[in-house]
């Protein structure tokens, strides 16, 4: 076993064990969010040397034993003795927390925050980290391990060799690779897709820095590796999100900007849709719940149009202002902050929370847009865009006069709904479920199997329509979402109030087949588009029913997919025979209790909105009006007989 070579590295060894006890307390989760939050560390410390100017390149590769390496052609991590500490600066850097230097420290203001744990942490969590440093034509390389100690206890991110001149080099630059320790995460193999798409969202944000990412693992040579370098930074984002959509325009509304320590920019396109896809970053981290970032940039921009819309004569002086809402209609754009300590905010820490960063943006959008408005160039888009706007506004007028004939009918019209909907006796909205039924027959069993203590049904007889071609009149006159939006109680749009919500878990129920993932798909479309909170919160769930029943002399074992189904054949010795069920409709009241509605034995899987970009394209394609993108995207994702066909339909699912 190595030694400590170091007496100074005793204490150092200290601060990292704390990391291995409480994990979660460094990188959130141990599951396979944790697991690559490990990647992302030291992917963000060779994106932050890229910023800085220094880098114009960097690499990410998974291997096949399972860890992962990153490569950057900056400066190097500084291997020359720490004044204080008397030790390597990388080896400060590896193991000492914190020690990564981006708190107070101009070099790196903008960087990390949520991710800026320190690449000591991921050290820590790893079986084995090496780091070669690149510097002056010298290579040097260090190597930590997690070793035991003569009492077996482990000790973290343990230097196994001083640091080492090997050679001359003529690279510049860093290279960590690390091994993921199997004895801290369930889950220690790296996602193809979330590493690929992070990286690709990475150098949409950094423009000009080339991320080569490759996956040894992957069988097909052709596909092992991919290289992401946007000149056009978001802008080139904003183009390939509205790539099958029909833009109303060509040039971009593109700008950046700087107040005090907040620097802005953001990349703007309208289409002929109708939804809102505004997508926010601070310090190049994902904000879907917004904050104070995207508050400045609506004010100032609705602000910007309305002052536009009278002076080009539009708005008279006795007509009210058009809503922000009606300037965002048909609207992709991202926004990016970078801002000095970050605050995040809410249950996902998705919300930026800095209070001053809402004025900051605002003067940034003001200025900039009074500049873009009164240039002659853009009269034709501004034009556009009001115009668009004084539709929408129309339609919203007439939509809220619909509401309020809407809400006198329903209330004429309540029985039938109520009819529909079986409620549950239980009062606590934290404790009821409600259940959205494909078809009257599963409806019924479902009726008849439940509890009725704490679950509702509602089942759902036609397929209500497709969200994402509608406008808000046609989605309410529709009697299944409104059937929805009544037995939910919290409103939709604007008005959504989560704190009226009556069932917190919302399970939509459908059969595992091509006709289900539709309604599945609708209904996924509808909550996004019209009651986001809903999903965000993690109130939306999928049932999933069992796909085999099999039957022996002592009893029925359920199969949810292939994989169940063989493990239990293979312990049945003697005979049985295996039921195929093609759908809800086929189980009777009590095994569809037993199987898909009991808590104790059901399997649920939550929707989360994980990455609203990935989200926002997935409901285009499935929902939009191109044909081409959806028909190639099922048929890529055509397996509709296993039981993980959730994954990758739609959304992100995890297990409840
Ligand atoms: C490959 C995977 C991840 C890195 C650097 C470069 C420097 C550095 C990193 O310094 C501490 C604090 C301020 C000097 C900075 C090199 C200044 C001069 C660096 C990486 C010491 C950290 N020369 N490249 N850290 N600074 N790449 N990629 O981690 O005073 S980390």
């Amino acid at each position: 076993m190595a030694q400590v070579y170091n007496a100074g590295s005793i204490k150092v060894l200290e601060g990292l064990d704390a990391v291995r006890m409480r994990p979660g307390m460094y990188i959130g989760s141990t599951g396979s969010r944790g697991l690559h939050h490990l990647l992302w560390e030291i992917v963000d410390n060779a994106i932050d040397e890229a910023m800085g100017g220094y880098a114009t390149e960097v690499s990410v590769t998974l291997h096949k034993d399972g860890s992962a390496s990153v490569w950057d052609n900056g400066r190097g991590v500084p291997v020359d003795a720490h004044p204080e500490l008397g030790i390597p600066g990388v080896q400060v850097i590896f193991t000492r927390l914190h020690a990564g230097g981006k708190f107070g420290n101009e070099n790196y203001a903008y960087s990390g925050g949520l991710h800026g744990v320190g690449a000591s942490v991921v050290n820590a969590l790893s079986r084995w980290l090496t780091v070669d440093a690149f510097i002056n034509w010298t290579h040097y390389s260090m190597r930590f391990e997690s070793i035991e100690d003569a009492d077996h206890k482990i000790l973290s991110g343990h230097p196994v060799t001083p640091l080492q001149k090997l050679g001359n080099t003529r690279k510049r630059g860093t290279l960590v690779r690390f091994l993921p320790d199997d004895r801290v995460f369930e889950e220690t193999s790296f996602n193809h897709d979330t590493v690929r798409n992070r990286l690709r969202e990475l150098a949409y944000l950094n423009k000009n820095v080339r991320i080569i990412f490759t996956d040894e693992r992957l069988q097909d040579a052709s596909a092992r590796q991919e290289e992401f370098c946007y000149t056009g930074g978001i802008a080139d984002y904003v183009r390939h999100m509205n790539r099958d959509k029909t833009p109303i325009h060509d040039r971009l509304i593109a700008f950046e900007g700087r107040k005090d320590d907040v620097l802005f920019s953001c990349a703007v396109q309208y289409t002929d849709g109708y939804s809102e896809s505004v997508f926010s970053f601070v310090n190049n981290i994902p904000t879907p719940e917004g904050g104070t970032h995207e508050a400045g940039f609506r004010s100032a921009w609705t602000r910007a149009f309305n002052d536009y819309a009278r002076k080009i004569g539009v708005l008279k002086e006795k007509d009210n202002n058009l809503s922000g809402e009606d300037f965002r209609e048909g609207i992709t754009a991202i926004i990016c902050v970078m801002v000095k300590n970050p605050q995040f905010e809410g249950q996902t820490k998705g919300r930026l929370g800095n209070t001053e960063v809402r004025p900051a943006v605002e003067s940034i959008v003001s200025s900039q847009m009074t500049l873009y408005l009164e240039d002659l160039k853009n009269q034709e888009i501004a034009q556009k865009i009001v115009e668009k706007a004084v539709k929408a506004a129309r339609v919203r007028e007439a939509t809220r006069k619909a509401r309020d004939v809407a809400r006198v009918k329903n209330e004429l019209e309540a029985a039938p709904l109520v009819g529909k909907l079986s409620a549950c006796t239980g009062r606590k909205a934290s404790e009821n479920e409600l259940f959205i039924v494909e078809g009257d027959s599963a409806g019924g069993s479902a009726k008849q199997g439940r509890d009725r203590h704490f679950q509702a049904i509602l089942p759902l007889r036609g397929k209500p329509l497709n969200a994402e071609k509608k406008r808000l009149d046609q989605v309410l006159s529709n009697e299944e979402f409104r059937s929805i939006i009544t037995a939910l109680g919290t409103g939709i749009e604007a008005e959504f109030d989560l704190s009226l919500l009556k069932y917190h878990k919302v399970i939509i129920l459908a059969d595992a087949d091509q006709d289900g993932a539709h309604i599945r798909a609708i209904l996924l479309t509808f909550f996004y588009r019209y009651m986001r909170e809903l999903v965000s919160d993690g109130h939306v769930f999928i049932g999933m029913p069992p796909l085999y029943a099999v039957k022996r002399q002592n009893g029925i074992e359920y199969a949810y997919d292939d994989k169940e189904l063989k493990k239990i054949t293979a312990r049945s010795r003697g005979g049985y025979t295996i039921q195929r069920y093609k759908g809800l409709g086929e189980m009777n009241p009590e095994q569809l209790w037993e199987t898909t509605m009991d808590p104790k034995k059901r399997k649920l899987m939550q929707v989360t909105i994980e990455d609203a970009v990935q989200e926002d394209n997935l409901i285009t394609i499935l929902m939009g009006d191109k044909v081409e993108p959806r028909r190639e995207y099922i048929t890529q994702h055509a397996e509709f007989n296993k039981a993980d066909h959730f994954e990758g339909q739609q959304g992100a699912f995890k297990p409840e």
